[in-house]
């Protein structure tokens, strides 16, 4: 078979990007080469619907063993007792879940998109806000933080069936505990959707979600720095709040539940190339070297939060307590939206992503604000010493940024991109 030059130099092209520039978008980061490996294998050629030893497929017996391995190692990072390791991204895991434990056109709560929330958390023009009867929750507009008051008196009134913890843009850690008694004075399901700080909460770095809530979801890429991916977890299985059962008429687990929600579901056979990968991950993730880096995640986002402050921004909510930080420009430039802040900072070979703030004024496609995160350059190697110098180039580029032309003069953002990809030449892609 002839080589496909054509997708191949797109590859090439792509890694050059990646190796130039500095990357802050807060769920991307970096794979081992291992991880890599693993993804691009030979398990991709195995059908495997079905779970380890249960399958609807001869040929099997390799793909068990890693997919168990997933398995196991992802109930030891987070000190779980159940996992599925199959969903193909973080919203399939939310479905499945929302299959699980809801009925079609059943009320549930989750943190509304624009105050940091995720499409999948109840979004119209998502799955979730289709099929079922989604009610937002809030952050507060003084202190950023979430509502819990607000949160209780939601659901007091509203009596969902599932609450979800959890968000895309949110540089706070949860109060599980509280949710659990918001969740208990109306008999709903408590499920945290951890994807963006999975990394830091496996790690002990954040407060443990498994402690209160009956079910947690996650993405494999962000902070946990696997292949692209999800997974659900539980602590302790716990009967059908719908009181199904079996044919026997055993009462339904939940973990029974779930399985048969991931597939056949949301889903058809596992991806078992991804799912080793993932195993692979986990295994890199349980190691002293993941420990290591995942503090300096934190610590790179937190003296980064700082330099942004001290230079005039406001970040939500004050700081960071994760890998991340929303920053509401309109206090230091009112003018400037975060459509021209990325699209002009991506000519300087900066990357980062707008994002709407709590009480936008503007829409979700020009928004007020800018989500920054550190898993992608920490993996880099990139210590805390570079976090100035970085918030330096954002701001020299922002600051030049002329709103009536929507972008900055091409001799600043060139001058900017020579000393980016001047900085990103002494680190590999992967540095651990
Ligand atoms: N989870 C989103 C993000 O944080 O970028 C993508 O769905």
């Amino acid at each position: 078979m002839k080589r496909d030059e054509k997708i191949f130099d797109l590859i090439r092209q792509e890694k050059e990007r990646q190796m130039h520039g500095i990357e802050l978008i807060a769920s991307e980061n970096f794979v081992s080469e291992q991880v890599l490996e693993a993804m691009g294998s030979v398990m991709t050629n195995k059908y495997a619907e079905g779970y380890p030893g249960k399958r609807y497929y001869g040929g099997c017996q390799i793909v068990d063993q890693s997919e168990q391995v997933a398995i196991d190692r992802a109930c030891q990072l987070f000190g779980a007792t159940f996992a599925n390791v199959q969903p193909h991204s973080g919203a399939q895991a939310n479905m499945a879940v929302f299959q699980a434990v809801m009925n079609a056109g059943d009320t549930f709560m989750g943190l509304d998109l624009s105050h940091g929330g995720h499409l999948s958390h109840g979004s119209p023009v998502n799955a979730s806000g289709i099929l079922y009867k989604p009610v937002a929750y809030h952050v507060n507009k003084e202190t950023g933080m979430v509502d819990y008051d607000e949160m209780e008196k939601i659901a007091l009134e509203c009596k969902p069936k599932l609450i979800v913890a959890g968000a895309s843009a949110y540089s706070r850690d949860w109060d599980y505990a509280r949710m659990r008694a918001i969740a208990d004075q109306v008999g709903a399901i408590l499920m945290a959707d951890v994807s963006h700080p999975a990394g830091l909460i496996a790690r002990g770095l954040l407060n443990d979600p498994l402690k209160y809530c009956h079910i947690i979801t996650t993405t494999t890429h962000k902070t946990l720095r696997g292949p692209r991916g999800g997974m659900i977890l539980m602590r302790e299985d716990f009967a059908d709040p719908q009181g199904r059962t079996t044919p026997k008429g055993e009462v339904k687990m939940m973990s029974a539940l779930i399985n048969s929600a991931v597939f056949p579901g949301v889903q058809g056979g596992p991806l078992e190339h991804v799912i080793a990968s993932k195993a692979v991950a986990f295994g890199e993730a349980l190691s002293d070297e993941y420990m290591a880096y995942i503090q300096q995640v934190k610590k790179n986002a937190s003296v980064m939060a700082q330099a942004f402050i001290d230079k005039g921004y406001y970040i939500i909510s004050g700081g960071t307590d994760n890998h991340s930080m929303l920053i509401d420009l309109r206090s230091k430039f009112p003018e400037v939206t975060g459509k021209m802040v990325e699209n002009t900072l991506v000519l300087a070979d900066i990357t980062v992503n707008k994002n709407m703030v709590p009480f936008d004024s503007r829409s979700p496609f020009l928004t007020s604000g800018l989500r920054i995160g550190t898993p992608a350059i920490t993996t880099r190697g990139l210590k805390e010493d570079k976090m100035p110098m970085i918030v330096e180039l954002i701001d020299d580029v922002i600051s030049a940024i002329d709103p009536a032309v929507k972008t900055a003069p091409e001799a600043k953002i060139n001058a900017v991109r020579a000393e980016v990809n001047k900085l990103m030449s002494d680190y590999p892609l992967f540095a651990w």
